[in-house]
């Protein structure tokens, strides 16, 4: 089981494994060759390896899989059967070849149709080596890639298009070229604000790439490569006031996420796919629809629960007090074992002081029934808002003690720039990303792999 929020396969699932698959499984070694390799021959091999290990794993996981053989067997068979009846008539091998034809036309399809619906086809593309080349500059080894890994990068690739398209192409063009006159740094700080990367980042930005480039003449290629560090490095500063550097749920502790955010934000679908994605890593857990506020928003949590096989705390009765659907998704996640209880909230209420209320009334049920969980506070922003999103997010900071953001709808947006801007002006991390509606859409976020996303793709 691939585990997302650790980025590596879950160890307890491997020492499972039965000795005679491990034999199976075994990683394809890249083959060494005595002549020096180019880095682009590296990546190649890298590529390759990946592919051939996802592909092997594939098969010895899939049940499908086994069938394939069975049914390879059972044709072999049939071959050496037709070819040792030679003494038969000709008439009759004839009508027995095609019987049999009949017999594996029906079977081999079968499998194959079957093969293409429960597993997506993989293709050793461009898109999967730009993705491995990602996924190798970040150390990581050829034989513990998951394609679902590759089909993620693939995503954020394309939902990063719009911005990287519209702004940070020309922005690549002018700091390639050299020391940056006025009209160059003019042109980058317009383009960074058409991106949503907002007064202060831009700034920054601006100021320590001229410090470099004033200290030595960089090459395009260098002078694109240390703006991705500062980039990054934006990115990861909100990281140090924070203890928990990846955002993992701890394991034998109950973790509860409160997701907050306006309307529309996307904070229901969020839970959605991190509840996908929190069952899937294999942890245990539940959901509480306290945004009671309107009645379909209820309605919608629970079909994200079946969909998602998760089972969701909520109140039948109008009007009811979100703290106390907090309060009885506690005691349903502790009775359950659960490790993650995850808090739909409502967007709007009456008036601001009124939401901050409830958030705050929600914060102290969990403080008073829940002491000893580790709680964290999720902000979704609408990355299409661009700088209109960060005004209401200071609203929540306020009210939630926020530790995070999840970042929605990059896919739509050419805003991309305003993740930035969430580390710059809030000061907070960004913890997840959506780049689309669907239940796969959301990923835990890597600053080097969105930078990448954005300027190199
Ligand atoms: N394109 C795109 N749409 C999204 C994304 N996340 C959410 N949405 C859509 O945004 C709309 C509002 O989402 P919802 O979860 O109901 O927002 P809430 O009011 O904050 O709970 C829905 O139509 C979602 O499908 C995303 O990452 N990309
Ligand atoms: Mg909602």
């Amino acid at each position: 089981m691939f585990n997302w929020f650790r980025r590596q396969f879950n160890e307890k699932e491997s020492s499972e494994q039965p000795p005679q698959t491990v034999e199976e499984t075994t990683p394809v070694e890249v083959e060494t060759t005595e002549t020096p390799q180019t880095p682009q021959d590296d990546y190649l091999s890298w590529a390759k390896t990946a592919y051939q290990n996802i592909q092997q794993r594939k098969e010895t996981t899939t049940e499908e899989s086994n069938q394939t053989k069975e049914v390879s067997i059972e044709l072999k068979a049939a071959e050496v059967a037709t070819q040792t009846e030679t003494k038969v008539p000709a008439w009759m091998r004839k009508s027995e070849a095609l019987d049999k034809l009949k017999a594996t036309a029906i079977e081999t399809p079968q499998v194959e149709e079957d093969k293409i619906s429960e597993a997506k086809p993989l293709s050793l593309d461009e898109d999967f080596i730009w993705s491995a080349k990602i996924l190798a500059d970040q150390g990581r080894s050829p034989d513990d890639i998951s394609q679902e890994e590759i089909d993620w990068l693939k995503k954020l690739r394309q939902g990063l298009g719009k911005t990287r398209r519209g702004l940070i192409n020309q922005l690549k063009a002018v700091v390639g070229q050299g020391p940056l006159n006025e009209d160059a740094v003019m042109t980058i700080e317009s383009l960074l604000l058409q991106a949503d990367v907002g007064i202060e980042a831009t700034e920054t930005i601006i100021e320590t790439l001229q410090a470099k480039l004033k200290e030595e003449a960089l090459p395009p290629e260098e002078a694109i490569a240390y703006l991705k560090t500062i980039l990054q490095d934006i990115l990861d500063q909100p990281l140090q006031n924070q203890n928990n550097d990846d955002f993992v749920p701890e394991k034998d502790t109950f973790n509860i996420w409160l997701v907050t955010g306006v309307n529309g934000a996307g904070k229901t679908t969020t839970i959605g796919k991190l509840a996908h994605l929190t069952q899937k890593s294999g942890y245990n857990c539940i959901i509480a629809a306290a945004d009671t506020f309107r009645a379909a928003a209820v309605e919608q949590v629970k079909v994200w629960g079946e969909r998602t096989n998760t089972p969701v705390i909520a109140n039948p009765g109008k009007n009811t007090d979100p703290a106390a659907v907090v309060y009885d998704a506690i005691s349903a996640a502790k009775s359950r074992n659960s490790e993650l209880l995850l808090v739909d909230t409502a967007g709007r209420l009456q008036n601001k002081k009124n939401l901050m209320d409830e958030l705050a009334k929600i914060r102290r049920i969990i403080s008073k029934q829940a002491p000893e969980a580790k709680i964290e506070s999720l902000l979704v922003l609408d990355a299409t808002l661009g700088q209109n999103g960060l005004r209401q997010a200071q609203v929540f900071s306020e009210a939630a003690q926020l530790s995070g953001v999840v970042l929605t709808k990059l896919d739509g947006s050419a805003k991309g720039g305003v993740a930035l801007a969430v580390a710059q002006q809030l000061n907070l991390p960004i913890r997840f990303i959506g780049v689309g509606e669907g239940i796969e859409d959301l990923r835990p976020f890597s600053s080097y792999e969105f930078v990448e996303a954005l300027l190199n793709g």
